[in-house]
């Protein structure tokens, strides 16, 4: 289908081409499509579903670093969520599925594309992988999510800095602080993504 994509940032449209990974119920690779097709709600409503990774980063003292989406992004636009969400795209370094070792490496560049952390400073087997959930969930009228999302934690003391394209602000919290974010998020006008949501109340 034909889609308007004019009124968004060039960049965040630019990256709309990336070709994310097709893949049934059971997370088995079925192909790939563009990113624009796997997040509109009239292929997800026809059950397009496609890999994805969502990365807790803690520091030291137990904190957890929180983002919040760029106003330019496409989907969730000004939300604020866990450190970084993405997709393994499909290439053969992202598609290693020993040791989650592709969804790990499309995490490490992630983290240097939204929030400029040195991938150096990462070795793959540092994140701690956690489960893989299934969910859908609407963005506006036209965009969505349907995913099978790998969650991965890292504990370390690193440096960030924001990339203005993907992420308007960042905010470590304690876990006091993170329930008292979220309980107070409606009075607050504090929009939160549904994924992030549904992984702190798991
Ligand atoms: C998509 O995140 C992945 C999850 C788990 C929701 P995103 O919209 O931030 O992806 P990208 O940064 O590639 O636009
Ligand atoms: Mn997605």
């Amino acid at each position: 289908m034909s889609v308007d994509l004019s009124s968004y940032d060039d960049e965040q449209v630019r990256l709309m081409a990336e070709e994310c990974i097709l893949v049934d119920e059971d997370d088995k690779v079925l192909g790939h499509d563009s990113k624009k097709n796997c997040h509109l709600m009239e292929n997800i409503n026809k059950g397009l579903l496609h890999r994805a990774f969502s990365v807790f980063l803690f520091n030291s003292e137990g904190k957890l670093l929180l983002q919040q989406r760029s106003d330019e992004k496409i989907t969730f636009p000004g939300c604020w969520t866990n450190t970084c969400c993405s997709h393994p795209l499909f290439r053969p370094e992202e598609l290693e599925e020993e040791n989650q070792k592709g969804v790990r490496f499309a995490a490490r560049r992630k983290l240097e594309h939204e929030l400029g952390i040195d991938p150096s400073k990462i070795s793959l087997d540092e994140f701690k992988f956690l489960t893989r959930i299934k969910y859908l969930a609407p963005s506006d009228g036209m965009w969505g999510e349907h995913e099978v999302d790998y969650i991965l934690f890292l504990q370390k003391d690193i440096e960030h800095s924001p990339v203005p394209n993907e992420v308007q602000a960042t905010k470590w919290v304690s876990p006091n602080e993170l329930r008292d974010l979220m309980a107070n998020a409606e009075q607050t006008g504090t929009k939160i993504t549904p994924w992030f949501k549904l992984i702190v109340e798991k």
